[in-house]
């Protein structure tokens, strides 16, 4: 039976539950993590927690638990439900409040730890290669909402993915508010062109993927030059390799966009070389 940590006590699944009244609920405020954990190890931990903390911190959202207490706990419930390989979804929200938007009528932030088991693309998409199209949906403006917050507000992307379910496929890239390439619904966007590995800056209307950071800095470890770098529909378009990252995702290789192929429409040898270093170092 899945054991769900609230607020640092375990809970069964049937009986983990948040009142109607949390702003987490009414509102979307709040925020989270998604984490794997590969062999019993929880991969990246202290990446995802720092961005967890950050994304809190933009919001005036203050966790009411040290990082060492996070960790530990996430560590803990890991433990609980016996996990070797899975994923934890992290969630803290502004609490229980009244019907109004107001944050200060909240009482205390909730924490929720989640251990369960990811659901995955289907390997076809490994080792063939994925389709999707751009969305009509752009992200927020760095303004607005920055997406470099991961807040449980996932409307914007959420719109993306119904788009992309419209149209058969199973993600969508969205442009930022200049028309530039940002990422997908829960993914990072990699092009690769004459050898050279590009990505969107954190600026770009980006979420900065933990994956992301790892894929960097795997392709600099193999020598390979990693640009960051504002792309547009063409450089997508022209490249000779595409692939996104992600938590869930890890490395998939995209063949098509708007009905082009990409590149030789096979996924290409840099996507794989970077696919293979990924998994070794996950299960190291
Ligand atoms: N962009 C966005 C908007 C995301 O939500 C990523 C990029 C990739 O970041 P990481 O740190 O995972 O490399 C994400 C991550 C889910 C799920 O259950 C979503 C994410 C991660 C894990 C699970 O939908 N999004």
């Amino acid at each position: 039976m899945t054991q769900v940590n609230i607020n640092g006590k375990l809970f069964d699944r049937a009986e983990a539950k948040v009142s109607v009244y949390d702003h987490g609920l009414l509102y979307g405020d709040g925020v989270f993590e998604g984490i794997r954990i590969y062999s019993g190890k929880v991969f990246r931990l202290h990446e995802h927690i720092e961005r967890l903390y950050e994304s809190a911190r933009s919001i005036l959202l203050e966790i009411p638990w040290s990082r060492e207490k996070m960790i530990e706990q996430v560590l803990f419930t890991v433990e609980a439900n016996k996990k070797i390989d899975g994923y934890i979804r992290l969630v803290v929200t502004r609490g229980v409040g009244n019907l109004g938007l107001d944050p200060n009528k909240c009482s205390e932030p909730q924490i929720i730890i989640i251990v369960d088991d990811i659901s995955l693309y289907p390997q076809r998409m490994y080792d063939e290669g994925m389709e999707i199209v751009t969305s009509s949906i752009i992200r927020c403006h760095p303004n607005s909402i920055s997406p470099r917050i991961k807040s449980l507000n996932y409307l914007n992307n959420i719109l993306a993915k119904i788009e992309a379910n419209r149209a058969g496929v199973p993600e969508a890239l969205m442009l930022n508010h200049l028309g530039e390439v940002a990422e997908c619904t829960a993914d990072n966007v990699f092009v690769v062109k004459h050898g050279l590995l590009r990505t969107p800056p954190p600026n770009a209307g980006i979420l900065q993927g933990v994956t992301r950071d790892t894929v960097i800095e795997l392709a600099e470890t193999a020598g390979i030059t990693v640009q960051e770098i504002a792309l547009t529909r063409h450089d997508v378009y022209t490249a000779d390799e595409l692939f996104l990252t992600g938590t869930g995702a890890e490395i998939v290789p995209v063949v098509k966009v708007d009905g082009r192929p990409i590149g030789s429409g096979k996924p290409g040898p840099i996507t794989k070389q970077l696919r293979e270093r990924y998994l070794v170092l996950v299960r190291q």
